[in-house]
């Protein structure tokens, strides 16, 4: 089949995706080694678990599927990137504040890039957690590091002017011809390597000091991804072949525990960031090399979307998790992870249902309905029997495509070589989604309201293809099926 000759913005993204995997794959090699785990862990689950392994996603779909993660500086630079994204048909989705969810210094807030409608997760699900520095928040920075923060974060460019016209040329136009296509993602993949240009040494320990992720995104006059993240179906084999590999993991799979109920949301672990040779520019004018801890790995698993309600019941689970385990670490300082993780699942199954069918209705979990028309078998006379048809649906999970503030937190805290100070008697700057919105200079996507959405659009769907009200679909017409 001959290469298209124009790529719309599912193709960019897609090829965008593969791209940065090889780059990154060149730059981390143990990047390569959690993808060939990876690939093998999902071969393994989907041969003992067959057409049920692909509840979640098909086999395709997860062996392609990718989250990155960036961090920039300014509104500026954070518009610069919604551009570059939308290019991709990825939309901002989200907001999440770091700053109070983790006890060391992350002084970002960030969004989400995704593909938001059903058909386009589907050809390509490619998403991209990126972060911004908050230079105003006094708990970090001082009026005068703001200020010179922000001279330097004014004078660099990260995404030169060639790159952005054809980003913007092609969310006009819904895609771009081959040759500009090429073009725009060498450029695209370009802009997050990591730069060789020597680091101005004091300027960057200075920052360090206060904060390892402002360092990394305001030390240097380039951006770079961070980190890389594939998926699995089984994060728990996952952590342990990597282990058996010599590769040393993260003490906790962050999330949800393993437990015998659906999996909800989203479970994550990583290996630490490597050491990695680097240039620095000394007070002197002398150029040194160092090492600089900046990319890591991450894998994930993901679970069924939950509604506010069911939003709301972890959250709280986590809460109490915490203060159990802090408790029990008072009183017992050789409390282990493993105990961690019984104290989780015990935890887990006061709050969640051990079914499918059960979170449904509860209302935790979201879930399309898909038209079937069921043979229902009648009895007519003495030996006899009629088919007849009735219309119902089957009951579809919702894959979570978001992250989880909680859980980023910790990614970042368990890369950072030092806690940094935060002086927590400041008053923080208020930030929200308005505010990001504004930064962005685009609607920012509330996930909720899009999973609502999706669930909406399938009862419309289902009702109009079955000829019934929508609003008795789900109880009157639920098929026996789905009794998960
Ligand atoms: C982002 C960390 C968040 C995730 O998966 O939760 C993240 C960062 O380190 O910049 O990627
Ligand atoms: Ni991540």
């Amino acid at each position: 089949m001959p290469a298209p000759a124009f790529l719309e913005p599912w193709q960019l993204r897609a090829a965008f995706a593969r791209s940065l995997s090889d780059m990154y794959g060149k730059e981390v090699p143990a990047y390569t080694t959690l993808l060939d785990v990876s690939h093998e862990v999902n071969a393994d689950f989907v041969t003992q678990h067959g057409a049920d392994a692909e509840r979640l996603g098909s086999i395709a779909r997860v062996t392609a599927e990718r989250h990155g993660a960036i961090r920039v500086g300014t509104p500026t630079e954070m518009a610069q990137v919604a551009r570059i994204f939308g290019a991709m048909g990825m939309r901002p989705v989200g907001f999440y504040d770091l700053r109070d969810a983790s006890s060391s210094s992350v002084p970002v807030i960030s969004t989400a890039f995704r593909p938001i409608e059903r058909s386009e997760l589907a050809r390509n699900p490619f998403r991209v957690f990126t972060s911004m520095l908050v230079t105003a928040d006094r708990r970090f920075f001082t009026a005068d590091l703001e200020q010179r923060l922000e001279n330097f974060l004014g004078a660099r460019t990260l995404f030169g002017p060639e790159l952005l016209a054809l980003a913007d040329r092609a969310e006009a136009e819904g895609g771009l011809p081959e040759d500009q296509a090429a073009e725009f993602l060498r450029l695209a993949t370009a802009a997050f390597e990591l730069s060789a240009e020597p680091v101005d040494q004091a300027w960057y320990r200075e920052l360090e000091a206060v904060s390892a992720v402002a360092a990394d995104i305001g030390g240097i006059a380039s951006t770079h991804i961070n980190h890389l993240t594939p998926r699995v179906l089984d994060i728990d084999d996952l952590y342990a072949r990597m282990e058996a590999r010599g590769i040393t993991m993260i003490d906790a799979i962050q999330g949800p525990p393993d437990w015998e109920g659906p999996d909800v949301l989203l479970r994550q672990t990583s290996f630490r960031a490597l050491a990695e040779p680097r240039t620095f520019r000394t007070a002197d004018g002398e150029i040194i090399s160092d090492a600089l801890r900046v990319r890591f790995g991450e894998v994930e698993a993901r679970g069924i979307a939950l509604t506010r309600a069911g939003r709301a019941a972890y959250d709280a689970a986590v809460v109490e998790i915490d203060e159990a385990a802090a408790a029990a670490r008072a009183d017992d300082p050789g409390f282990t992870e493993a105990q961690r993780q019984q104290l989780a699942r015990a935890v887990w199954q006061k709050t969640f249902p051990t079914t499918e069918a059960a979170l449904a209705d509860q209302e935790l979990g979201w879930f399309t309905y898909e038209p079937v028309v069921e043979p229902v078998e009648t009895q007519v006379s003495t030996g006899s029997t009629r088919e007849s048809r009735v219309p119902a649906v089957v009951r579809q999970p919702i894959v979570y495509e978001d992250f989880l503030p909680r859980s980023a937190a910790g990614i970042f805290q368990s890369n950072l070589t030092s806690d940094g100070a935060k002086d927590a008697s400041q008053e923080g700057t208020e930030r929200d989604a308005d505010w990001m919105a504004g930064a962005l200079g685009r609607d920012l996507n509330d996930p909720f309201d899009l999973y609502a959405d999706q669930v909406a659009r399938s009862l419309t769907a289902a009702a109009e293809t079955l000829g019934v009200d929508p609003a008795t679909l789900t109880t009157t017409h639920r098929t026996t099926g789905a009794t998960r």
